[in-house]
């Protein structure tokens, strides 16, 4: 039938697409609470990873905070009064984790930042080179990788002849 043919074309390409999709992760800054002093967010980050690709998304009510990005004195300090990378307000924002290294944010409204509205985030590159590990016995992380890929792979192809065989 033509309809289990569709729908098989549709799990192959699900489970296809699947490495794609766990790729790219949007991230609502301290989850259900939002960007909120009522949730300080400092710790929110701690036990995540994130890559190039993901976004963070700041929600809270528009006009009672920021999300403004600074370097990292700035972040410890609490120094609004320095440099400013850049600065949302729209109450729901979206901040493209678009590049590696740290990133980090405070709120810029009263002392908002002492009460703990500050979020560092640490961006990794999935396709950065292995870094360079003095006795280089084997490339573990693209080995790494590549175990991923094949792994990916298989679990398409096992899905695949699953579909096959259900049909
Ligand atoms: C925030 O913006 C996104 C699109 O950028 C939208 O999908 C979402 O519904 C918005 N959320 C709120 C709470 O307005
Ligand atoms: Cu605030």
């Amino acid at each position: 039938m033509a309809s289990r043919q569709v729908l098989l074309l549709a799990i192959v390409s699900a489970v296809a697409l699947l490495p794609a999709m766990v790729s790219a992760t949007d991230y609502t800054v301290g989850d259900g609470h939002g960007w909120t002093l009522e949730y300080p967010s400092t710790n929110w980050a701690d036990g995540k990873s994130f890559q190039i690709g993901d976004k963070l998304v700041f929600t809270y009510t528009k006009g009672k905070h920021t999300v403004t990005e600074v370097d990292g004195a700035a972040f410890h300090a609490c120094n609004r009064q320095g440099n400013t990378l850049m600065t949302w307000n729209s109450g729901n924002d979206t901040v493209a984790l678009d590049k590696a290294g740290k990133r980090w944010f405070f709120c810029n409204v009263d002392n908002h930042c002492e009460l703990g509205m500050k979020l560092v985030v640490d961006v990794a590159d999935p396709n950065a080179p292995a870094p360079a590990s003095p006795p280089p016995p084997s490339s573990s992380s693209s080995a790494g990788r590549l175990n991923y890929r094949a792994r990916g792979g298989a679990v398409a192809g096992a899905v695949a002849a699953a579909a096959l065989v259900w049909f």
